[in-house]
């Protein structure tokens, strides 16, 4: 384990990833400076707290003269990577890592990490569940929302950590060495903060870069850019798939999910036992099962958390029923991929909600999914233009335009009839109009929850 005593080390970006690590940093002696961007009336209260647990804090601007004596510098998953403070810190040789770098240098493990470009949060939540169900000790955490530094000093000694990380987290790490992790799908995202898909999906693939023989990389077989990864690793490679039976691994037979693990199949329950509706969430029990199995639960636990599961917040949400018409949550849905997933786990006709801050994906895709599925799309956020030009080259029409979220809602119960689902599922990500995805969701619950009230 590192030591951080009397170290003095550099914390940018203090929203939760930041404000923990400081936090971390001080509790192990390190002498912290940490800088955002935003002035102290822009940061929560955990920024204000670290002041006063000694971190010098410099708001408002990124001075150069901050990486002076400095010896480590921990950065924010959301923060440039072309941001000049990061750059002068790499040209003067500085360690540049991040906060889950900095956890796995406090905390040995075992760590069960996943990632993807979608659908990361309920595995991760549902392996979370399956391990605590075989009686293992397991903390979720990651980029599903709880800074994995925070949670690696409050757990016991052999606490599995199943973490969810992003591209942005695994970019800067050093020593991150799962004993298990997974690499669910892999689809255009994030291609502003990368710049190509090359790129981004070497960032991904360092998830299995410190595995050994004795490790296990789990990869979805109907996908090809994630099955192509087998030939990078040199863990032992198992695979997942929705249409292929395996002779090791998870698939799906005579309508049951199956395990095939050292020589036996295991069969956990019949496909319409699962408890989250859709195709993917049959993908996500198979990975959740796999990843499971390869942290040492039992079959038969592994198959109770798949039967008794209750989906998680913000993913494919139900949120209420109003004149004959479902209204459903997918704040989550930040790409085109996902909010296609969305589309197709509900029967149509769906009433879309969709825009916000564009991340530079291709809507070619989603468009044919809109054409096929939806009775009409209400755009919203900055990504209104381009979303309106897509649709307008591939034939459809039945759009209209919402100055706020409330707005929006609104238009698409007067569009939405008796038996349709009004679907927030953006396809891109919130910062236009909202501090997060989670920001987001929540407000529309709460909007969704007004219209109850009021009258058609
Ligand atoms: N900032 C600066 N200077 C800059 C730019 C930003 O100081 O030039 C500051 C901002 O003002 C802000 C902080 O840096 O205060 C940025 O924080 P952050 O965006 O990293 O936010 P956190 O709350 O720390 O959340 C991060 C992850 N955010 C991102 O990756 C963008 C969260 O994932 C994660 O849940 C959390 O850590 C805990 O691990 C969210 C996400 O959107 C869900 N992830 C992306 C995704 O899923 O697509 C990768």
């Amino acid at each position: 384990m590192r030591d951080f005593a009397g170290k003095p080390v550099l914390v940018i970006g203090l929203a939760r990833s930041g404000c923990a690590a400081a936090e971390v940093l001080v509790k192990e002696g390190a002498v912290v400076v940490a800088t955002d961007i935003k002035p102290a009336t822009a940061l929560g209260e955990a920024a204000v707290r670290l002041a006063e647990m000694g971190v010098q804090l410099v708001l408002g601007s990124h001075p150069l003269s901050l990486l002076d004596g400095t010896e480590l510098v921990v950065v924010s998953p959301g923060v440039p990577d072309r941001l000049p403070l990061l750059t002068e810190a790499e040209k003067r040789g500085l360690p540049v890592i991040s906060e889950l770098e900095l956890a796995c240098s406090l905390y040995p493990g075992p760590y069960l990490a996943i990632t993807g470009s979608n659908g990361k949060t309920t595995p991760t939540t549902w392996v979370g569940l399956a391990l605590n169900e075989a009686g293992l000790l397991a903390a979720v955490a990651g980029n599903i929302g709880v800074p994995i530094s925070t949670t690696v000093t409050s757990i016991p000694v052999g606490t599995w950590v199943v973490a969810e990380v992003s591209s942005f987290q695994l970019q800067r790490t050093v020593h991150f060495h799962p004993r298990v992790s997974a690499i669910l799908n892999l689809s255009e995202d994030h291609l502003d903060r990368h710049g190509s898909f090359a790129a981004y999906r070497t960032a991904k693939a360092k998830i299995f870069a410190n595995q050994t023989p004795e490790d296990y990389l789990i990869l979805n077989a109907d996908d090809d850019r994630v099955r192509a990864l087998a030939d990078f690793t040199s863990a032992q490679v198992l695979f997942f798939s929705r249409r292929q039976i395996l002779s090791e691994g998870a698939f799906v037979t005579e309508g049951k999910l199956v395990l095939g693990w050292q020589g036996e199949r295991e069969v956990l329950c019949r496909v319409e036992e699962v408890s989250i509706p859709g195709r993917h969430n049959l993908e996500n029990a198979l990975a959740t099962a796999l990843l499971a199995r390869a942290a040492g639960a039992s079959p038969a636990a592994i198959a109770h958390a798949l039967k008794t599961f209750p989906g998680v917040e913000h993913r494919c949400e139900f949120v209420a029923s109003i004149d004959g018409v479902s209204y459903i949550n997918d704040s989550k849905g930040t790409n085109p991929d996902a909010t296609i997933k969305a589309l197709e786990a509900f029967s149509p006709p769906l009433v879309l909600i969709a825009g916000g801050r564009d991340k530079g994906a291709n809507l070619t895709y989603l468009v044919r999914a809109i054409k096929e599925r939806c009775r009409a799309v209400v755009l919203l956020g900055e990504a209104t233009p381009k979303f309106r030009t897509a649709l307008a080259a591939g034939g459809y029409t039945d759009v209209l335009e919402a100055e706020s979220l409330a707005q929006a809602v609104r238009q698409a119960r007067a569009l939405a009839r008796p038996g349709d689902r009004v679907l927030l599922s953006p396809a891109c990500a919130s910062f236009d109009m909202f501090s997060n995805y989670e920001e987001r969701g929540r407000a529309f619950k709460a909007i969704v929850a007004e219209l109850k009230e009021e009258p058609t």
